[in-house]
């Protein structure tokens, strides 16, 4: 099937669909200038994103985990929503039930318009205590930039920690509720994630198996490919637009 059929095979499925479900990884921002994880850019500083994001190599070194994440904020603050943000913040208001989960902790699909985006992730402008002190929130919004890494806890003087889930660590109960009830839906796609992170990993197909049409977005073949009913081989930005054109 070429990439235009496949694109039109996509609209066609949405033309009339009320519950939609999107679950997105960091290739949606790839074209906002934010490095994905894996694959080429991925690094950062000699580092790779899978051995700074757990909390062993925060107790290691909180500096150094602090330092990574004080540089992607910067990123994030400086860069805008792109055309798959956009696009997707335009699908949130013409779908009745239209629901977004994403991995990505970077903010911009709620700057791009999306209310009720399901974090599945955390987010990287939230902090909490490292020590759980409990004189604080579990998890509060901080956009500051600190100019001591690792910044400090307000009610107990301890280690903050960046409010996001790492490795090893359970998903927050209310996202992973909410994204329970969001696969039931008519269409499910995976966009610009390279399933391989679970329990996000698993959304897509958990949906497959309770009746919806699934889909994949991703310029690289990923395992959720031969999985999903449709695989659009291109970039999210440019597929998204595509797609939208032919509702
Ligand atoms: C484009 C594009 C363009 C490029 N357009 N696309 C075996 C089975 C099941 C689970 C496990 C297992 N072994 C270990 C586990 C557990 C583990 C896991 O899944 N590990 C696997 C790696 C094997 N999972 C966990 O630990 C999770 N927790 C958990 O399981 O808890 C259990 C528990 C229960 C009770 C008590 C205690 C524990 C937690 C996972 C947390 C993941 N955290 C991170 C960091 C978040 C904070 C931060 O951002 O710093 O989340 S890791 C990182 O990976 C981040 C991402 O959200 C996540 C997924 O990455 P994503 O988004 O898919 O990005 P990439 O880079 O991988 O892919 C980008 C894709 O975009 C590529 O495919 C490109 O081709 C594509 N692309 N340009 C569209 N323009
Ligand atoms: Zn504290």
């Amino acid at each position: 099937m070429s990439q235009d059929e496949a694109v039109e095979r996509l609209a066609e499925r949405l033309r009339g669909a009320s519950r939609v479900t999107v679950v997105t990884g960091a290739g949606v921002s790839a074209a906002s200038g934010i490095p994905t994880f894996r694959g080429s850019g991925g690094l950062w500083r000699n580092h790779r994103p899978e051995d700074l994001a757990t909390a062993a190599a925060f107790a290691r070194d909180p500096r150094l985990v602090w330092e990574w994440y004080a540089w992607r904020r910067g990123l994030v603050a400086a860069a805008q929503p792109n055309r798959a943000h956009e696009v997707l913040a335009l699908w949130s208001r013409r779908f009745p039930r239209f629901r977004l989960i994403t991995q990505n902790v970077d903010g911009l699909h709620e700057r791009a318009g999306t209310s009720g985006v399901i974090r599945f992730h955390g987010s990287l402008w939230e902090v909490s205590c490292w020590g759980a002190c409990g004189r604080m929130p579990a998890r509060w919004r901080d956009e500051r930039t600190f100019d001591r890494l690792p910044p400090r806890c307000d009610a107990c003087g301890g280690w903050l920690r960046p409010g996001v889930v790492w490795f090893g660590e359970p998903i927050d109960p209310e996202a992973l509720e909410a994204s329970g009830e969001a696969l039931d839906c008519e269409i499910c796609l995976a966009v610009g994630t390279s399933a391989v992170v679970y329990p996000a990993a698993g959304l897509v197909t958990a949906a497959g198996a309770r009746g919806a049409f699934t889909a994949e977005i991703n310029p690289e073949a990923t395992p959720a490919s031969a999985a999903v009913d449709l695989a659009i081989a291109g970039p999210a930005e440019d597929v998204l637009d595509r797609v939208d054109r032919r509702l």
